[in-house]
């Protein structure tokens, strides 16, 4: 059985005062809740596994530095992250693909260097609307995966959400059908380049503009094992349903 995960990625958002929307979110956990992961921004990461002891819900950084050490001014490494009793990191985020210009080969150093502190990497892909338009979608996806995933990927160091560029923040989502597909074919090709025994153990995320009233629909797809959630994971109002639709 593979593990369902719902992590809110809070981006530059939140300041303390804002972990109350964690702690209001313990109370709105199902029963058999799925692994629920919340990456706040870096300064808030120790007091959110404070805030977070003791319950299920994981805490998560949102980029680390691929080396481990070293004069890389205002930066953090996974180490550090690890310090702070944080567990995940997110990398390959498009934001900063796009924002840090990040490509693969980083993505790739930078997932090495979460497993190095023994964090798990969500390690994100995803076409602009541009290719998306002209179909080159998979095409995309395909070279962003033989070229994000370090070889040594595990179903326990790494989770991989997909998130379409032109569905982040735009309300945009794309059809179940467009979901189906490009989740069928990311475990397609996890299982010709890792195995059968990795590619069915994986999570695969969906992330773009999930809300509480879109996140049924998104779960229908067999290969959506979760979804990694901005907007709508900054209020436990809106995170609770979505975690309770998985
Ligand atoms: C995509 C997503 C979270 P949102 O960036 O990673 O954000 O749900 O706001 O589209």
């Amino acid at each position: 059985m593979r593990r369902k995960l719902a992590a809110g990625n809070w981006k530059m958002n939140g300041t303390a005062a804002s972990l109350a929307e964690l702690e209001a979110l313990k109370s709105l956990l199902p029963a058999d809740t799925p692994d629920v992961v919340i990456c706040p921004p870096a300064p808030l990461l120790f007091r959110a596994t404070q805030a977070a002891k003791g319950t299920s819900i994981r805490i998560g950084a949102q980029d680390c530095h691929m080396q481990a050490s070293g004069a890389f001014t205002g930066d953090i490494s996974a180490d550090m992250i690890a310090d702070t009793g944080a567990t995940y990191v997110i990398v390959g985020h498009s934001e900063r693909r796009e924002a840090h210009e990040e490509r693969d080969r980083d993505v790739r150093k930078k997932a090495k260097s979460a497993w190095a502190a023994d964090l798990t990497a969500i390690i994100c892909i995803g076409e602009t609307l541009e290719d998306h338009e002209a179909n080159n979608t998979l095409d995309i996806i395909a070279g962003q995966l033989a070229g994000s995933l370090p070889g040594e990927m595990t179903p326990t160091n790494t989770v991989i959400a997909y998130e379409p560029i032109w569905a982040i923040g735009t309300g945009k989502v794309p059809t179940l059908d467009q979901i189906v597909e490009v989740h069928d074919f990311i475990r397609e090709r996890i299982t010709t380049r890792y195995g059968a025994p990795v590619a069915e153990l994986i999570p695969l995320l969906y992330g773009g503009s999930v809300k509480p009233d879109n996140a049924a629909m998104i779960f229908q797809a067999e290969n959506v094992d979760g979804a990694l959630v901005g907007g709508a994971s900054l209020k436990a109002a809106d995170f609770g349903p979505i975690i309770s639709a998985l």
